[in-house]
């Protein structure tokens, strides 16, 4: 009766510090999300900061407008069209390669680019 005692709790042992290990070194074969970046871009002086970017598919581009105006983000496409008010930010995301063209609507001026990869 003791063996089986002894046995059970080296099962319990084992189960646990397996599960120790799986916390310590998570799978990479998570999906996408594991590796998306966050990238920003200022809104300041009536111009997007840095005008040209490279992201990868599903990142996320942060706009924060520091202008005390509100501005656009407008893809040429039509791909996507934001606004961001004084003071505030927005988030776009996009998924499909590509370059992406973009102006504010209000002072078309104002050009950015992004590439996705
Ligand atoms: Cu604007």
């Amino acid at each position: 009766m003791k063996t089986l005692w002894i046995i059970l709790g080296i099962v319990v042992i084992l189960v646990a510090g397996y599960f120790v290990y799986k916390n310590i070194y998570p799978s990479n074969n998570k999906g996408s999300d594991a590796t998306v970046v966050t990238t920003s871009v200022t809104i300041s002086n009536f111009a997007f900061d840095p005008t040209n970017i490279s992201v990868s598919s599903g990142d996320i581009i942060t706009f924060t407008n520091k202008d005390t105006v509100t501005h656009t983000i407008t893809a040429y496409d039509g791909s996507f069209n934001q606004t961001v008010d004084a003071g505030q930010a927005t988030e776009v995301k996009i998924i499909k390669a590509g370059t992406y063209d973009y102006h504010c609507s209000i002072h078309p001026s104002m050009k950015g680019s992004i590439v996705v990869k």
